[in-house]
């Protein structure tokens, strides 16, 4: 390697969804700078991260995988789990606490890569969840930077509650969260997770979380998969809570879901999945069904609903006459890779809606890209995993939420109280949906006039400002000045540091 090509190192939390945006910043910084990328995990994310890059055949070899040594064994996790995808719920702390013991053997890489390279790499970029990343950059004379794969609302939200506690001092419900500006700082107790709202400082989640999101204080900064526009409180809040600079370099989005002219064009496969249903053929069922007519239904790749929440949805759809395109999961209490039983929906559901044209069920993994960038879909309820809102308002779809972990009720607060995109089904697994709710919602949000009407228009406006972010050229997006700028500034320290 020649003595000038700087390195940097990055290391994503053990979940695909964090993952997927980490694949794409680093391709990101690679082709704008051809500076040498390591992506450091665990050998078996590091195995699922290898055979998605291999198919990426835009990859150069100046992307490279190494694995620490982990084994989720000694931690008392089932074996050979190494990420959260398919992990039961009681597992959630343990496999964070886990990610704890990759610190010394971090450590240890970094030395051997300033051994190889004549010099440190130029920062370490870990996940705001890594916070430890930033001793072991410390320690080794380079420069720690945090990344966080949620929007910038939701990841100052989810840190100020988990440092701050604020809902212990909650009057009626509503408390103010520390950090936010005082015109949309009243969060209510619903919005907590289970897990957040018993905790008190002295349960397991408290202890974890707050001991592995704090050291990410400690970094010179938070990038973040967003555009500072579409959220402006939310990146003020971080900057406030945490007095450090927030780049805002998102949306990382596959080319063509960004061009809208070429949208039609590409298929791009979302990266390690492989489809329940073709693209191809989900488009055509698409083309048969009038514009914004159809809602797409997907809970991602970490959640499910209950059998009880499975029935009521089916009714309310069946009820409300709307198509829908549905991914389809074993719910809870059932193996998430299991096969699909009949008996999780109405009796004659699927018979009725396949012969009808109304549904489409589908029971893997949907092309969920080619479908939100289609024409006929008018609106997606999802559990408002950040990935998936990112990919619905860049194509300017609105959203039905059903938040179901982590900070996802929080997306939800924004998409509804500061974008005007959404309504909120209903929240979390044990919470009650009636049909009527299913089919009141899906009006509302389907409907061509009223509010349906505005919430689209507003969609339209962030999906345009989102693609605009992105652009290079003469007349760069703010998140393309925003990268520019993060690189310029490593450079800058190294520069003052040597
Ligand atoms: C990645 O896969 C290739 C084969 O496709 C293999 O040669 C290589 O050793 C793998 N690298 C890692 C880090 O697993
Ligand atoms: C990797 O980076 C080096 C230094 O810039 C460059 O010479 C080389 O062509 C790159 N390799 C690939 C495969 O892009
Ligand atoms: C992981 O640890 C368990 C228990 O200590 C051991 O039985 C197993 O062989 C280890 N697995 C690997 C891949 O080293
Ligand atoms: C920063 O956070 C404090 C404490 O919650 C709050 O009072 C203040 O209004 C916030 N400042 C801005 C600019 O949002
Ligand atoms: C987290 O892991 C440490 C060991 O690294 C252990 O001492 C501690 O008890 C664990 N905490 C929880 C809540 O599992
Ligand atoms: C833990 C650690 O190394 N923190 C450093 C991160 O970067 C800032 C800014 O350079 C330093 O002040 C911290 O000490």
């Amino acid at each position: 390697m020649s003595d000038h090509q700087e390195h940097i190192v990055i290391l994503p939390y053990l979940a695909l969804g964090h993952m997927i945006p980490f694949i794409a910043l680093a391709k990101k910084i690679q082709e704008r700078t051809n500076y040498k990328i390591t992506i450091v995990s665990t050998p078996l994310n590091v195995k699922y991260l290898n055979s998605t890059i291999a198919k990426d055949s835009t990859n150069s070899n100046n992307i490279s995988l190494v694995s620490l040594p982990y084994n989720s064994s000694e931690h008392g996790l089932p074996p050979n789990t190494e990420n959260t995808e398919a992990l039961p719920l009681k597992h959630m702390v343990t496999i964070f606490n886990s990610t704890l013991s990759l610190k010394e053997p971090l450590q240890k890489l970094i030395l051997e890569i300033i051994e190889k390279d004549g010099k440190p790499p130029l920062c370490i970029v870990s996940d705001t969840f890594m916070g430890f990343a930033s001793e072991v950059a410390r320690s080794c004379g380079t420069f720690n930077v945090s990344f966080t794969t949620a929007g910038a609302y939701g990841t100052a939200a989810y840190v100020s509650l988990w440092l701050n506690l604020p809902h212990l001092l909650a009057i009626d419900g509503v408390f103010k969260m520390p950090g936010f500006d005082d015109s949309c700082c009243f969060f209510s107790v619903d919005q907590l997770h289970p897990f957040m709202k018993l905790a008190n400082g002295d349960d397991p989640w408290s202890k974890v979380v707050k001991s592995l999101l704090l050291p990410s204080f400690d970094s010179i900064g938070f990038l973040c998969n967003s555009v500072e526009d579409i959220e402006p409180m939310g990146v003020k809040a971080i900057e406030n809570l945490t007095k450090l600079p927030v780049w805002c370099i998102g949306p990382l989005l596959p080319q063509c879901m960004l061009k809208k002219s070429e949208k039609d064009s590409i298929f791009e496969s979302r990266i390690g999945k492989e489809h329940g249903l073709s693209p191809e053929e989900c488009i055509s069922w698409l083309n048969e069904h009038p514009e914004r007519s159809v809602l797409y239904i997907s809970f991602g790749s970490q959640n499910t609903i209950s059998t009880s929440q499975m029935m009521a949805l089916a009714m309310g759809l069946e009820e409300s006459e709307r198509p829908f395109i549905w991914v389809v999961r074993p719910p809870i209490g059932f193996d998430i890779k299991g096969e699909f039983r009949s008996e999780w929906l109405p009796k004659g559901f699927q018979e009725r809606v396949s012969k009808s044209k109304k549904g489409l069920l589908v029971k893997s993994w949907a092309p969920q890209l080619q479908i939100l960038s289609h024409s006929s879909t008018g609106a997606f309820l999802t559990h408002c995993g950040w990935n998936s809102v990112l990919e619905s308002l860049s194509q300017g779809v609105p959203i039905i939420s059903w938040p179901l972990a982590g900070e996802q009720a929080f997306n939800s607060k924004l998409l509804m109280e500061e974008m005007g995109v959404c309504v909120e089904l209903t929240k979390w697994y044990s919470s009650d949906v009636d049909k009527e709710d299913v089919k009141k919602v899906v009006e509302t949000v389907l409907g061509e006039s009223g509010k349906g009407k505005e919430m689209k228009e507003k969609a339209n406006k962030i999906g345009m400002c989102i693609r605009d972010a992105v652009k290079e050229g003469d007349f760069k997006g703010s998140s393309a000045k925003s990268l520019d700028d993060f690189i310029s500034t490593l450079l800058c320290r190294r520069n003052m540091s040597s």
